[in-house]
């Protein structure tokens, strides 16, 4: 199965090298990393280690995203894998991450950082409180169990299309599990480690960044089952 990457990343100079050394090579065919108007040299150390670097002008981290489908979708793999670049996430775990889709009939997996070991400080209590209340709320709506939103992710690239993902910035994770359930994909945790981010916060770690996520999550939360009750 062809496996690539998508790697959002906004003035990751410092941490960006770090995950591409750390991702398992041989599993992958394509690493892309979209760089988003960073101000330092993300896209030159993405080039020298190795990745695709598209250019996404329109801020945000589902922006980022979308742009990294689109650039494959002309040749596009079998599994997609999302993981940020600020190196919190352990990029070695990549093959437990895609192997429920690989060797069973899974569509969505997502590393569970709840399930996983962090580092003492890698989750900010505002993240883990605002998961913890994303994934309630997802419960009660679908049945759906999950822990986390967090970003190191794979999904089956069918699966990836037929959810039709529009998110532009923070609703983007959630987004894609919603979606998951109100489709009824398969979709699966694994535990994966996290640790302290390397370089400077742009979501959680900042006031503006929690609040702008927080409502943008519950916005998408309700905004999706509305529609689908509408239906
Ligand atoms: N392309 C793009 N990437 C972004 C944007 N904002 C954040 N990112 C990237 O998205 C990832 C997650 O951002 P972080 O700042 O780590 O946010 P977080 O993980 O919620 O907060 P921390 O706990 O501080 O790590 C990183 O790889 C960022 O470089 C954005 O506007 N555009
Ligand atoms: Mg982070």
């Amino acid at each position: 199965m062809a496996i690539d990457v998508v790697i959002p990343a906004l003035n990751e100079e410092q941490s960006l090298p770090k995950v591409l050394h750390a991702l398992p090579d041989d599993w992958l065919r394509e690493v892309v990393v979209v760089d988003n108007g960073s101000t330092d040299a993300t896209a030159d150390v993405a080039r020298q280690g190795g990745a695709t670097v598209v250019q996404e002008l329109q801020k945000g981290y589902g922006s980022a995203c979308l742009r990294g489908i689109e650039e494959l979708r002309e040749n596009p793999p079998d599994i997609l894998v999302f993981i940020d670049a600020d190196f919190s996430d352990y990029p070695q775990e990549l093959p437990q991450v895609v192997a429920p889709i690989i060797s069973d009939t899974i569509d969505l997996v997502i590393g569970s950082r709840t399930l996983g070991v962090s580092e003492p400080g890698a989750l900010l209590p505002q993240a883990v409180v605002g998961n913890a209340l994303a994934c309630t709320i997802l419960r009660l709506m679908y049945g759906y169990r999950f822990s986390d939103l967090g970003p190191f992710r794979a999904i089956r690239w069918s699966a990836l299309e037929e959810l039709g993902m529009k998110d532009r910035d923070f609703g983007w994770t959630v987004e894609m599990q919603i979606k998951a359930a109100r489709y009824g994909l398969s979709a699966v945790e694994v535990p994966v480690s996290y640790r302290r981010r390397l370089g400077v916060s742009k979501i959680t770690g900042t006031m503006t960044g929690t609040v702008k996520a927080s409502y943008k999550i519950l916005y998408t939360l309700f905004r999706e089952y509305f529609r689908e009750r509408k239906r």
